[in-house]
């Protein structure tokens, strides 16, 4: 049947009416299961060996565009609604986002999920159906606030699927409702999953805050996202999903193994588990359990679960890694206890250092550390993160098993992050090069040839232009923000953490303010772009936010001011969003003090968009630049070495990082001292003002004051150069030239050969 008859069908049947006569809400819905209805018919990819990526978060976004294109019919439904005088784009507005995941870890296993299906791999994600995503932002009194973000509707991409699991708690059990998003592979007829497991009776009441029971196990387990940087409390209630996810996944796996005719005995060689982050760490304990449960010997069950599993690292900051006390896990899991603790014995006995422990002096669990010793892999997400994984953070693991330890460094789906959300950019490189870089972004570098076409620079500028003209638009009708179209698009999107460095940009703004304000006029306006959401229990991170936003007040009342410097602060920063501004910015900032940032993902979408970044020598920047060479980039800072030596405090005399010695640099103090000028407690909370002022001066653990002086230099250096057009659309042109090599294709084919070794 055509598809034209089919969505007639769906609609008469679901609205009594044809497609003409739907609203864009009842439009969306006959997408989605139209979508759904197709999916649903692809098989999963034929292999002997099965991938299960476990995360405690997928990142999805909204997913009827992108399943259009995977399906090969997005061109025909846009042509279908075009014919009725009706545009794709205002029914994509009807669908919820799902906010399944913090940031980068979470948008990453979207990416990757993406990828595995396009290039045809048997891999299902596994993780939990949150019912409310991460909290929605909104801001009062230049203050975030938080609000429940719920995403389920009646009608929504999750498929029941009639199978449920027992999940053994101590004291009690759960089942475990499977529930599944079908995962179409671009540009082949296959089709993969996401499993997300859910309690059976998910609590109904509507909730008003962000607060709720967190003792009530049964009900709220799948309740909530949990915020990264999160307090104390809830702790356990994490150590509850943790298990939940790991338990059902695990019974799920070995389900499907007997279901493909094969025997546990075999397991290693038909599953690869991949552990996203510590949180799904608990499957390795778990496995061992249910494979001595089935009654494998403990020492054949050890060692098919360490040739099953492997680890992905994505930090390095040290308070970060996971370390459960072990009475959490007495209480959430007992029986993986008896496991644990067997896993450390033998630890113990091959290894007696200390840092490579299981079980440490205060009976915490490092989840880290069980699973290097019992995966197979280790892997960092960057050159430099694992190098620094190398040789300091786990250097004494990498001298017990170099083989064990390799890089993969992150990519984006170029299907999401370019195809879909820039599509005039998207139609010029078809002008230019042709359509092939569609399947394989490595083709990008053909746009190199097009480096001296004065034509081709010129439409390229003119789609930037664009771009920036619609996001215009768009933050008018949203937030009632006017931006000049014509100003430099400078835009940092990510969550707020001190080691980020939204601060340090916001000290560029001040540096900004202060010389317009004594009369010195910068080259052109500039609009600084923030998006960003503070975990609700990180106070400095709000502290920041209350900063930029008293900023932006502050200079939009000053008419001196205003016609050259605009701050705007995105509302609820999502991945929506990231759609919209990623295509329209000039500047990316990637701004992370050296060494902690593990690679960032934002760096390579903003690159492959053309844009120019601004950024340290951190994460992936490091390979941004030896790609795209040093005139295509505008590095600045400390390097990771000097950081790390001066958090070692080996630098310069053994005392280490001193903030307060630079900030009585006579350029510095006055930025800093802004924080509690009269004209910002004007418009500001002084306690959050003053707080975060005094801990700039004497602690600034991030280090901002460091390198301000350097990134205020480079950054006058790029809005200076952004003047010459043609020269910038070079820069622009050799940008996404080489952004092909950060396509999560390119990425998923390493972990696959390196790997998972799955075809
Ligand atoms: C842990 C314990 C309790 C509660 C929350 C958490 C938690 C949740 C989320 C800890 C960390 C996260 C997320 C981490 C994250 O997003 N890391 C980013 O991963 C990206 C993909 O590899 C990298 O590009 C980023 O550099 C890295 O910061």
């Amino acid at each position: 049947m055509q598809l034209k008859e089919q969505l007639w069908e769906l609609t008469k049947e679901r609205f009594g009416c044809g497609p003409d006569q739907c609203d864009d809400h009842q439009l969306y819905e006959a997408l989605l299961l139209l979508c759904s209805h197709l999916a649903a018919q692809r098989p999963a990819p034929e292999g002997e060996r099965k991938l299960y990526y476990f995360s405690a978060e997928f990142l999805m976004g909204k997913l009827l565009s992108n399943n259009l294109l995977a399906l090969g019919i997005y061109d025909q439904v846009r042509e279908l609604l075009g014919d009725m005088g009706r545009e794709l784009s205002g029914i994509e507005t009807m669908e919820p986002e799902p906010s399944l995941g913090n940031g980068g870890l979470g948008r990453l296993a979207a990416c990757f999920l993406d990828s595995i299906a396009a290039l045809g791999l048997p891999g299902d994600g596994v993780g939990l159906n949150y019912h409310y995503g991460l909290f929605k932002q909104k801001f009062e009194n230049n203050k975030q606030t938080e609000l429940p973000d719920p995403w389920i509707e009646p009608d929504s991409w999750l498929m029941p699927t009639g199978k449920t699991f027992t999940v053994p708690f101590g004291g009690f059990d759960l089942q475990a409702v499977l529930y599944d998003i079908a995962i179409p592979g671009a540009g082949n007829k296959c089709a993969n999953r996401l499993h997300l497991f859910d309690v059976a009776q998910p609590a109904q009441e509507p909730w008003i805050g962000i607060r709720f029971d967190k003792g009530d196990i049964a009900h709220n387990l799948t309740s909530f996202l949990y915020p990264d940087d999160s307090d104390e409390a809830g702790q356990l209630l994490r150590v509850y999903q943790q298990y939940f996810m790991v338990s059902a996944g695990a019974q799920l796996i070995l389900q499907e193994l007997e279901e493909r005719g094969y025997t546990i005995d075999t397991l290693a060689d038909h599953v690869v588990i991949q552990i996203n982050d510590t949180h799904p760490s608990m499957v390795i304990p778990e496995l061992i359990r249910l494979l001595v449960e089935r009654g494998m010997s403990v020492n054949r069950a050890i060692d098919q679960v360490s040739r099953t599993c492997a680890y992905t690292n994505h930090t390095i900051l040290a308070e970060a890694l996971e370390k459960w006390p072990l009475s959490f896990l007495e209480k959430a899991a007992p029986q993986l206890v008896p496991v644990i603790r067997e896993l450390d014995r033998r630890v113990k006995e091959a290894h007696p250092d200390p840092r490579v422990c299981i079980l440490d002096g205060q009976n915490r669990v490092h989840m880290a550390h069980m699973d290097i010793h019992y995966g197979f892999s280790v892997n960092g997400v960057a050159a430099l993160h694992t190098e620094i994984l190398k040789h300091s953070e786990l250097k004494p693991f990498f001298d017990l098993y170099p083989k064990k330890f390799n890089n993969k460094t992150n990519g984006v789906t170029f299907r999401r992050w370019l195809e879909a959300c820039d599509p005039r950019l998207s139609a010029l490189i078809d002008d230019c090069i042709g359509a092939s870089w569609r399947q394989d972004a490595q083709k990008l570098e053909g746009l190199l040839a097009f480096q001296e076409d004065a034509n081709i620079l010129q439409r390229l500028l003119e789609v930037k232009q664009a771009n920036k003209q619609a996001l215009c638009q768009a933050l008018f009708s949203r937030q009632a923000v006017e931006v000049d179209p014509l100003s430099v698009f400078d835009v940092q999107i990510k969550r707020l953490h001190e080691y980020k460095r939204q601060q340090m940009n916001a000290l560029y703004i001040i540096h900004q303010y202060l010389e317009i304000k004594s009369g010195r006029l910068p080259q052109r306006p500039v609009t600084v772009i923030f998006g960003a959401k503070a975990a609700p229990a990180y106070v400095m991170a709000k502290h920041i936010i209350h900063l930029i936003l008293c900023l932006r007040q502050l200079i939009e009342r000053d008419p001196q001011v205003r016609p050259w410097l605009n701050v705007v602060m995105v509302e609820n920063y999502n991945v929506t969003r990231a759609e919209q501004l990623i295509p329209a910015c000039d500047i990316s900032e990637q701004i992370s003090l050296a060494s902690k940032e593990a690679s960032g993902t934002g760096n390579m979408k903003f690159m492959a968009n053309g844009a120019v970044t601004l950024g340290t020598m951190d994460g992936a920047n490091v390979e941004i630049a030896q790609l795209v060479g040093e005139e295509n980039i505008y590095t600045f800072g400390a390097s990771s070495d000097r950081v790390i030596g001066l958090y070692q405090g080996s630098e310069p005399d053994g005392r280490g990082y001193r903030p307060l010695e630079l900030y009585h640099r006579p350029n510095v103090e006055r930025l800093v001292d802004f924080l509690v000028s009269p004209e910002l407690l004007c418009v500001g909370d002084p306690a959050c003002l003053s707080a975060l002022w005094r801990d700039m001066k004497t602690k600034d653990w991030f280090m901002a004051l460091l390198d301000v002086e350097d990134y205020i230099a480079v950054k006058q250096r790029a809005i200076e150069d952004y003047g010459q057009r043609l020269p910038w659309a070079r820069k622009m042109l050799v940008n996404i030239a080489k952004s092909g090599y950060f396509s999560s294709d390119r990425t998923i084919g390493q972990y696959n050969e390196d790997i998972w070794h799955l075809k």
